[in-house]
């Protein structure tokens, strides 16, 4: 009994250090209903800096901002003042972060497998593609393709049928560039389980296609967002400015630094003091280069807010083969909202979204020049958006099986 007390009040303490940063902030739901008040939500994004967990994108629908106790009074008299429509949608982030915490703890890893009933750790994650590897060495190669700045091993894993044909075209698929995001990383390792596990039933697309995938684009902020912070989105490489890290998805060499970033290392959207300044965006860009000519479809996953998005980001004028994107995202949230009713928004970023450059879905299509390139922002859920909880991966991953499914069939009907 005394040990259990001992333990509890170690972890109670090691959960408060977890997440010190949070103390007392609170998450606002806000909807901006004219063009006035959709201003004031940008500046608030833009001049205020605040972490916007989900951005301003259009009228009438709801933003979600993270703010801490000393600018509270500050959102919520110019909110109340202006008559701006606002709800508080977590009056105690830190608390519910550490519930959270606590829940993801309490699952064993499985020594075998991989388990949808938790977040796993990075080390876990990286453990069962090299038991994939093992399981299955005719059709499972798990490559080495680089380190993280703080050194984490980020491997691919390639599954095909075993036909072991050099010029097979192949599908890209990634995950987890954004480190709070946890989500993207299982809605991954989701698709490698089936692919790998449940060969029967995927064959057909594996006689087409291979599989290229990287489950954690970026591990280092993973890592920190499970032990240190939370609601950490960037890189973690120091800057010259200060505040560590860049947003991944902001450090691609197209149309860099154009729109929709930040120019200031503390912010969440920091582009980055270059393109391609992060170790983790060179491999991103170094294995797709690898790949040009055979790879079809690039597919990345993200969280949260339900849209299938297609190039351009940057600009809201319509891709060369914008129709064919359409057509294949279509296929996507058609197939989800006939399974399960789950309704995505499918466009450019540009136009139902935001626009922002420098993403690695922008530069897969104008650069690596891979003909169908996704975004998918899979349903946010949880105290924060970020945090299913843990009966709620299972249903989310599987969900968004069924809509990448129908997109690869699409794919495959087109090259
Ligand atoms: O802003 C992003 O990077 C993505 N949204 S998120 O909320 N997960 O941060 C959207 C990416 C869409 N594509 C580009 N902007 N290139
Ligand atoms: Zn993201």
């Amino acid at each position: 009994m005394g040990i259990q007390i001992f333990l509890g009040l170690l972890a109670c303490c090691c959960l408060t250090f977890v997440n010190a940063d949070l103390e007392g902030y609170k998450i606002y739901d806000i909807t901006p209903c004219n063009a006035f008040e959709q201003h004031i939500l940008e500046d608030m994004d833009r001049i205020k800096g605040y972490d916007f967990l989900h951005r301003p994108r259009a009228l009438n629908v709801s933003s979600r901002v993270m703010v801490g106790p000393k600018d509270q009074n500050d959102i919520e008299s110019t909110l109340t003042k202006l008559a701006v429509n606002f709800t508080i949608f977590n009056d105690d982030v830190s608390k519910s972060i550490n519930r959270e915490r606590i829940q993801n703890g309490k699952v064993r890893s499985l020594s075998r497998g991989i388990s949808f009933t938790n977040f796993q750790r990075f080390d876990q994650i990286n453990a069962y593609l090299d038991e994939l590897a093992v399981r299955y060495p005719d059709r499972v190669k798990v490559e080495n393709v680089g380190k993280s700045y703080e050194g984490r091993q980020l491997k691919t894993i390639t599954i095909s049928n075993g036909d072991r044909r050099p010029n097979k075209n192949v599908i890209w698929i990634d995950g987890g560039i954004h480190a709070r995001e946890w989500i993207a990383p299982a809605a991954v390792l989701y698709v490698i389980q089936q692919l790998a596990e449940n060969f029967q039933v995927n064959k057909d697309i594996l006689t087409r296609y291979d599989f290229v995938i990287l489950p954690v684009v970026n591990p280092d902020g993973y890592e920190y967002t499970h032990t240190r912070e939370r609601m950490w989105r960037k890189t973690r490489r120091p800057t010259a400015f200060g505040c560590p890290g860049t947003d991944g998805n902001r450090n691609f060499d197209f149309h860099w630094g154009e729109v929709g970033v930040s120019n200031s290392a503390c912010d969440e959207t920091f582009k980055g003091q270059k393109a391609f300044s992060e170790p983790e965006t060179q491999i991103v860009r170094d294995q797709l280069l690898k790949l040009k000519g055979r790879a079809k479809f690039y597919l990345a996953i993200h969280a949260f807010g339900n849209y299938i998005l297609y190039p351009w980001a940057w600009t809201t004028a319509p891709s060369p083969n914008a129709a064919s994107l359409a057509e294949v995202a279509n296929a996507g949230a058609y197939a989800i909202q006939a399974a399960t009713g789950t309704r995505y928004t499918v466009g450019q970023p540009s136009k139902v979204f935001y626009a922002a450059a420098g993403g690695v879905d922008d530069w897969a299509y104008g650069v690596a020049g891979i003909p169908i390139c996704i975004t998918m922002e899979l349903p946010g859920a949880g105290s924060t958006g970020f945090d299913p909880f843990p009966q709620h991966i299972l249903p989310i991953v599987s969900e968004t099986w069924i809509g990448i499914k129908a997109m690869i069939q699409k794919v495959i009907s087109k090259f």
